[in-house]
């Protein structure tokens, strides 16, 4: 029989793209009910055609559910999660809930397939939107050449941080814009924006993220580290299955609306030049290798939004380091990062049935 899914946060940021995606891939479910929080109930969206009402999030709204899609914070999964397995369903946690639990896989489906199966709480985990980025990438070349060590710097789309710092962005940029001057004296595009009435309250970010950078991604961690930063620590290991990875990894956002970039730094036990890694990676199916710089072809996030696969270029054989490669990576935080890997782990676990 076909399974029947479940998504949870279907009116969310990731909720949106998630039901494209349902729209744009194969129709392989029985029911597809969409749940989400007490106020979104009743709204009606269209899947395959159909017009389907938003039901409440309750313990029965998983009833008859065989693979449950989480696209909530991590709160709300951590609650939830839980009893959508209890009612039976599988549940597909797209939060940072239960990533790092030893009894929930953390998995993508091209680097670590077989894990989904082994599942005692009847939970599978999402990867972390900048994690994800990388990992079709360094699953593909730690085949090949066993990965050692990792140096990674992120630049993070203000997405991210879900519809509100899209909303900031959008809010600053239209100050900022209208003055070429602003942003050349300290503190005067956040005199701009306190003038048009923002002083940066509603802001994800305590700095205007217009003409800026930000060296921080979610919460101050031990050591100085931010969440962001242990997070592609921790998941990067669990998800190549290398528990001592050398990772040393910076968190950055940036005044980019969709799509998280890395620049990575990767050191392997055997030797390895640019072209056999390029050759590597334009056979994965879900990698397009862009790289011909002499053209000014590289990958942008402004040309990777949108799009399923992850993009790399700028790949150089390290100068000074012995088996290592340097390269520039960039992913969709909200397809490939977030709403689509967890689809393509629903359509994994859809194959049991
Ligand atoms: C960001 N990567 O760009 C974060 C958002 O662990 O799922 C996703 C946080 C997570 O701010």
């Amino acid at each position: 029989a076909k399974p029947n899914l479940a998504l949870v946060g279907a009116t969310g940021a990731v909720g949106t793209v998630m039901i494209g995606i349902i729209n744009s891939r194969p129709n392989i479910w029985g029911e597809i009910r969409l749940i989400a929080s007490p106020r979104s109930a009743g709204k009606k969206i269209k899947v395959h055609g159909e017009d389907l009402t938003v039901v409440a999030l309750s313990p029965e709204a998983f009833d008859g559910i065989d693979i449950a899609m989480f696209d909530v914070p991590d709160e709300v999964s951590e609650v939830w999660a839980p009893i959508a397995a209890e009612r039976g369903a599988v549940a597909v946690d797209n939060s940072g809930a239960f990533r790092m639990d030893a009894d929930v896989p953390l998995v993508v489906p091209e680097v670590n397939p077989e894990q989904a199966k082994n599942r005692p709480r009847g939970i599978i985990s999402n990867p972390n939107c900048t994690t994800l980025t990388m990992m079709a990438a360094m699953g593909a070349l730690h085949d090949k050449w066993t990965l050692e060590e990792l140096v990674v710097s992120s630049y993070q789309a203000v997405s991210g941080a879900g519809a509100a710092g899209i909303d900031e962005l959008a809010a600053e940029l239209g100050v900022v814009g209208k003055d070429a001057s602003l942003g050349t004296n300290t503190d005067d595009v956040r005199k701009a924006l306190a003038a048009a009435g923002n002083d940066l309250s509603d802001s994800p970010w305590r700095h205007p993220i217009a003409l800026n950078v930000i060296p921080f991604a979610g919460s101050l961690k031990a050591g100085g580290h931010s969440s962001e930063e242990m997070k592609v620590r921790d998941e990067s290991r669990k998800i190549l299955g290398i528990s001592d990875l050398k990772v040393a990894a910076s968190c950055v956002r940036v005044p980019v609306q969709v799509s998280h970039s890395l620049t990575v730094h990767a050191k392997f036990a055997n030797p390895l030049t640019a072209d056999e890694v390029r050759d590597v990676l334009s056979k994965q199916p879900t990698i397009r290798v862009v790289d011909e710089p002499e053209k000014h072809l590289y990958p942008t996030p402004a040309m990777v939004v949108g799009q399923d696969p992850t993009f790399v270029g700028r790949i150089r054989q390290s100068l000074d380091f012995p088996n290592s490669i340097e390269l520039f990576v960039v992913g969709d935080n909200l397809r490939k990062g977030a709403a689509l890997n967890t689809y393509e782990i629903a359509e994994l676990v859809a194959k049991e049935f």
